[in-house]
């Protein structure tokens, strides 16, 4: 049953029970519908009441429907909604956990409300690109005001319930059991004529048009390529300038031309993809986990620190453990030094700032971590130092630990094999600055254990991370298909462009970054460090020369004053290069290259479709476990643009057929192999089909 009807003397009481959050699908609306024809022909009820079984009320329009017919299908939410408001019984919500989207405007659809404390309430549409569609934009302004409704329809975040209690919205807030409270109020209201609906509220707000136009022009400036933001502020204005129905109709057609969108498509894709990537298909849901009340980071450096910020973030002690005293003392005064700005930002209480920096304590000893539940190293990137470090940590930590490495290349296998407790043994790849960056890839290797991946996968959610796991491969998903990306933008640069040229067309994608601007936040050193040992290990794989030409002349990025652009002392902002541009010009000739005026659709596919195309090998390696995981790795933590809804969701939109019809023009000219489709993605270009 997706909702249940009883009746309790006289009292009628509608129970939506679709797990996991009473979403309102095509067969919970039907049984809503039922439930109230029912109590409307029974004479002995006088009064209904609509609450959600298990943690919510209700979570809103199953957005799974979203793509198929099913989500528009009689009984629409409309329909629900003008059943409930114009029954001639009082309908009361009993709302508690979670009322949000859909599951609000159904509340407001009822003639009262009563609610408990912690109730989150809030319409997120605009998190999925698409804005309330059944009556919320018009009925929440006229309960809560039109500013503070105008905030939490375009922002989309949840507010507590206690903290809407002196707005019109609730009628009561249950302290006590909330369906004792809801019955008492029900008896209170059975007979109490005319029965008040949201609808019949007037907006009282004299200098609506001044308002409405300020926040057109803010909510303009913020919403970048998302065209939901500013569609809400015009539905929300609808609800102060035109008649409540035609408020309706016009709200309606916004939300039918929104939820066509290919930016409300990705962002629903991303709301699942999300999801998704929390579960293994051989790892089930009731796995158990191990205990992580403890945790110790080797290595005070960027990455130790900001890892262990992670964890104080999340009221877990961390011990970081350092070979010398001063550089421990640097790393914990770096910690603190961050802490101090967030609080003088004024988003840290100083209640919490003490809290978190006394979590967070240094040790020089091994044996002083040696209880730890979990330890994490994010020492320098050689297997030599991993060997030494592993060796150590089998040595000492407690059975059952948790032996995870930071390492964003390095194979996991052979780390574990430097134990006796291979099962233990697990990659996590922060990404920098690791407080703050969302993606956690974790590396599972061969012989990890499934209890291992279930924790590490739990403590991520914990930690706020987006964790997705990876097999092992050289660069895991994220850096094995940036290597592809990075070695067109250097070929790029030989056939014909700039860098600034190259960053410019991705950023006008959407791309935070462009690969040279990001090189030089990065560090280019860092490349050079791995290409080098590429040239050793892999020699038949053709790179650019034009970034090491660049790190021989000691242009390291950002950190050294100079890079793929100038840096002038104490600002970030990259200014063109004439030394860079006549480096490339030259190289270009020294290869006898005739330089050529490259589109930017060219370099975008080129950047694109080579990760693309990267992906589908790891895809069908099993590498990754599907095709939204690769789209999370690439939005987490790699600054691809949100409203295309990540690489793999990108291909889908142009077509797999149009990308494969791009490469093959690519493998025409230069380095012409590199665009051999992967199987899979030719397979499916061929069969008519997507990723996901
Ligand atoms: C809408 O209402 C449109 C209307 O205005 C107009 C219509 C005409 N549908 O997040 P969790 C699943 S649009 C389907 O891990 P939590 C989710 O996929 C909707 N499924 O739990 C996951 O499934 P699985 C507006 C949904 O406790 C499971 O529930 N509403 C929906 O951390 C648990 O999710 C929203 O945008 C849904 N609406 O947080 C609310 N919601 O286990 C979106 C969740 O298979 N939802 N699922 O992976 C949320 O913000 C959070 O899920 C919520 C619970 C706060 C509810």
């Amino acid at each position: 049953m997706s909702a249940e009807y009883k009746v309790d003397g006289s009292i009628a009481v509608i129970t939506l029970n679709n797990p996991p959050v009473n979403g309102l699908g095509h067969a919970t609306r039907h049984a809503i519908v039922e439930g109230m024809k029912q109590a409307q022909n029974n004479d002995a009820v006088k009064a209904i009441i609509i609450t959600g079984a298990g943690k919510a009320f209700s979570g809103g329009a199953d957005i799974k429907e979203f793509n198929s017919p099913k989500a528009f299908a009689e009984p629409s939410l409309h329909t629900v909604i003008s059943v409930i408001e114009s029954s001639d019984k009082p309908v009361i919500a009993a709302i508690h956990s979670v009322a949000m989207g859909g599951g609000l405007e159904l509340a407001l659809g009822c003639h009262y409300r009563v609610a408990s404390p912690g109730a989150q309430i809030a319409l997120p549409e605009v998190k999925l690109g698409i804005l309330p569609g059944a009556g919320g934009t018009q009925r929440l302004p006229r309960v809560v005001g039109l500013e503070l409704a105008l905030n939490m329809i375009v922002s989309g975040t949840p507010i507590a319930s206690e903290k809407l209690a002196k707005t019109a919205l609730f009628n009561e807030l249950a302290e006590g059991d909330l369906m004792a409270a809801a019955t008492a109020f029900a008896h209170k209201v059975a007979d109490v004529r005319p029965l008040p609906k949201v609808r019949d509220i007037k907006i009282d707000y004299p200098n609506y048009e001044a308002f409405l136009q300020f926040s057109r022009n803010t909510v303009r400036a913020m919403s970048g390529p998302f065209p939901a933001p500013l569609k809400c502020v015009e539905a929300v204005a609808a609800a102060v300038t035109k008649k409540f129905d035609d408020g309706i109709k016009f709200e309606r057609d916004l939300f039918l031309e929104l939820v066509q969108t290919t930016e409300s498509k990705a962002l629903r894709h991303a709301f699942f993809g999300e999801r998704a990537a929390s579960k293994l298909p051989d790892v089930p849901d009731d796995t158990p986990t191990r205990p992580v009340k403890s945790v110790a980071v080797i290595g005070a450096g960027t990455m130790g620190g900001g890892i262990a910020m992670n964890f104080a973030n999340a009221g877990i002690p961390v011990q970081i453990l350092e070979m010398k005293q001063e550089a421990l003392d640097k790393g914990l005064a770096t910690i603190r030094k961050n802490y101090e700005n967030t609080l003088k930002k004024g988003k840290l209480t100083q209640e919490k700032f003490e809290q978190r920096v006394a979590l967070i304590t240094g040790t020089l000893s091994y044996e002083a971590i040696a209880q730890a539940d979990m330890v994490i190293e994010a020492v320098f990137e050689d297997m030599g130092v991993k060997e030494q470090v592993f060796k150590k940590l089998d040595e000492v930590m407690k059975p059952g630990a948790i032996l995870a490495s930071n390492t964003s290349t390095l194979d996991v296998d052979k780390i574990a094999d430097f134990t006796k407790r291979p099962q233990d043994v697990v990659g996590t790849h922060f990404f920098s600055p690791a407080n703050v960056m969302k993606l956690l890839e974790i590396v599972r290797g061969k012989k990890t254990a499934k209890d291992v991946l279930a924790t590490v996968l739990a403590i991520s959610k914990k930690i706020k991370k987006t964790g997705v796991v990876s097999g092992v491969c050289d660069g895991f998903i994220g850096n094995r298909m940036i290597e592809q990306y990075s070695r067109q933008a250097g070929f790029l640069l030989e056939e014909g462009c700039t860098p600034e040229q190259v960053d410019k067309a991705v950023e006008k994608l959407g791309f935070a970054m462009g690969p040279f601007r990001m090189g030089d936040l990065a560090g280019n050193d860092i490349g050079w460090y791995i290409r080098k040992r590429r040239y050793v290990e892999k020699p038949h794989i053709t790179y650019s020369k034009t970034a090491d030409l660049l790190c021989e002349l000691g242009r390291f990025g950002q950190k050294t004053g100079a890079g793929w652009y100038d840096y002038k002392p104490g600002d970030r902002k990259a200014y063109p290069s004439a030394v860079v541009n006549d480096m490339i010009v030259k190289h270009s000739a020294d290869l006898g290259i005739e330089r050529r005026k490259i589109s930017d659709q060219e370099i975008v596919e080129r950047l694109i479709y080579s990760l693309v195309n990267e992906a589908a090998y790891i895809l069908e390696e099993g590498i990754a476990t599907r095709a939204s995981d690769i789209d999370m790795v690439y939005l987490t933590g790699y600054g691809f643009p949100l409203h295309t809804g990540g690489p793999m969701f990108y291909a889908d939109t142009v077509g797999l057929p149009n990308v494969v019809r791009a490469m093959e023009k690519y493998a025409k000219g230069r380095h012409g192999d590199a665009w051999k489709p992967a199987p899979l993605l030719a397979k499916l270009a061929e069969e008519g089909k997507t990723f996901n």
